[in-house]
């Protein structure tokens, strides 16, 4: 009986020097463990006298449960001061102070995106979204390219078990446009597009075109080259020339390819225009009457043109890509190397 009193005893002195859950478990371990000094006092219990092994058998099972309780709830104070350490420490992070690693950036094509709408908008143009997902319709046939029109070849479309498409070219926004709008009309809709292609380092199933609209009286070609010359000098920050090669879209007429001066080399030839000294840049031409008509707009009053920009490419001439793929790949070390021209 004696030896209880002197391991509770011995508990008190060590049960006040716990400090932290080390210590707890060191004195749980010494008193209340497997091989601890209470799981010992009860082996004693065969050198007790067969008179006395009941009663000290009760006295060790209580101490036990004494102890057990004592240490719990000792537990329970250990926890929650750790829990009231922890949110001290948090209320002292200034939630104000400016982030150490502003690591964020702006993906390439958005960055070139920016800069061409910023350069519309300073020339009157306002900026429309489109929808991804768009109407045969509105893909297609407003755009005269009826059902079994040849040219709908020209674009591999992913077409939709509801019968919609996923848009394969932001010309599909078209005629919503006009229909919302009316003429006069000065608009341009960047959208991201999708063709069933086979891909290389030039061409990807999900790509960016930025379309352009103006629809006036009067306008003719020269109206078309005065923007698009003005909109390439400010974008590549130098004066460009452009020139119009034949075309063919069912939805302008007459169609051209709009070529402009390699504003790398100055039209001297490198690797960027292939050393021809100019730069394939994008399909543009008189809007045909009859889209005008089929966007409520009478073609006898009003005239347009429309272009459709290659935007993905632009990004990889202006940040030096020399693969498509590297804008969708989702590799941001890849992304983090390239570099504006
Ligand atoms: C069209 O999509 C016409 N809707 C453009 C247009 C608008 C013409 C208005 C006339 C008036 P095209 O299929 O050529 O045209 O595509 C236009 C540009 O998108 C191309 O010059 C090219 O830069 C880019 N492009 C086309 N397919 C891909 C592709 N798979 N990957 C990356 N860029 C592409």
């Amino acid at each position: 009986m004696e030896i209880l009193d002197e391991i509770l005893k011995a508990f008190d002195v060590d049960f006040l020097s716990v400090e932290d859950e080390e210590t707890y478990n060191n004195i749980r371990v010494k008193y209340v463990g497997k091989n601890g000094l209470v799981t010992e006092a009860l082996k004693e219990i065969k050198n007790v006298a067969a008179d006395k092994k009941k009663e000290y058998g009760e006295s060790v099972n209580k101490l036990k449960n004494l102890l057990e309780s004592r240490l719990a709830d000792l537990k329970q104070k250990l926890e929650e001061k750790a829990l009231k350490r922890e949110l001290d420490e948090m209320e002292r992070v200034d939630l104000t102070t400016p982030a150490a690693d502003q690591s964020g950036s702006l993906h390439p094509v958005t960055i070139t995106r920016n800069k061409i709408v910023n350069v519309f908008k300073s020339m009157g143009f306002t900026v429309e979204d489109g929808n991804e997902i768009e109407t045969e319709y509105n893909n297609f046939e407003a755009v005269n390219i009826p059902k079994d029109h040849p040219a709908r070849d020209m674009q591999d479309t992913f077409y939709l078990a509801n019968g919609q498409v996923l848009k394969t070219h932001t010309s599909a926004s078209q005629n919503r446009i006009m229909r919302k709008y009316g003429a006069p009309l000065r608009v341009i809709f960047p959208g991201r597009c999708f063709r069933n292609e086979e891909l290389d380092a030039s061409h990807e199933n999900t790509f960016f075109q930025l379309e352009g609209m103006m629809i006036d009286k009067n306008i003719s070609i020269a109206n078309l080259i005065y923007f698009m010359k003005t909109m390439l000098s400010q974008v590549f920050g130098k004066e460009v020339e452009v020139r119009l090669r034949p075309g063919f879209f069912p939805f302008v007429e007459p169609g051209f390819e709009l070529d402009c001066s390699c504003p790398y080399c100055g039209g001297k030839g490198c690797n960027v225009c292939k050393k021809g000294g100019w730069i394939e840049l994008c399909p543009c031409g008189m809007i045909h009457p009859r889209v005008l008509e089929m966007g409520g707009i009478n073609p006898e009053e009003y005239q347009g043109f429309a272009f459709g920009l290659g935007l993905s490419r632009m990004a990889m001439m202006n940040f030096e890509i020399n693969d498509i793929r590297v804008l969708n790949g989702g590799k941001l070390k890849q992304l983090k190397q390239v570099k504006t021209k």
